[in-house]
């Protein structure tokens, strides 16, 4: 199954662009109740170079937004962010606590075991830009994903 994600993910990547730099590794979408109007999308992502995530998009969700929490006196608060920055070769986690990428005004239910195409664009210092398109699973609400490093 891992597998056959990735093999997708690079053949996606490959045709997107000979020098496709980002990989996105072990993406998941959180399930929802039916009348919930937003969820959180996570991942990891490596990039060969420096670069910068800056838009998110899907067809499942009407606005998607790069989110990040921060712990705001001794409340959790998140709050959108213009893109987050990857640093050549340093996985970046997009997890519980810190970065996700926001879906809000879901156009249905997100219910496990479906899997959602997403598109993700990233910006170099030089403004090219890469567009790496997904296949995202949704996982139960009470899915965690297992820790990197
Ligand atoms: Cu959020």
């Amino acid at each position: 199954m891992k597998k056959q994600f990735f093999a997708l993910a690079m053949s996606f990547a490959l045709a997107a662009s000979a020098a496709a730099q980002v990989t996105v590794r072990e993406p998941w979408i959180r399930a929802t109740v039916p009348a919930a109007q937003a969820t959180g999308a996570f991942m990891e992502l490596v990039s060969a170079q420096d670069t910068r995530l800056v838009e998110v998009s899907t067809p499942a969700a009407g606005i998607v937004e790069i989110h990040q929490m921060a712990l705001q006196g001794d409340r959790m608060m998140m709050s959108a962010v213009d893109g987050i920055d990857l640093q050549a070769g340093k996985p970046v986690a997009l997890a519980s606590g810190g970065y996700h990428i926001m879906m809000m005004d879901l156009k249905r239910q997100m219910k496990a075991g479906e899997t959602v195409p997403m598109t993700l664009v990233f910006q170099k210092k030089d403004k090219k830009r890469e567009t790496v398109e997904v296949q995202v699973p949704v996982k139960p609400m009470s899915y965690v994903a297992p820790k990197h490093q």
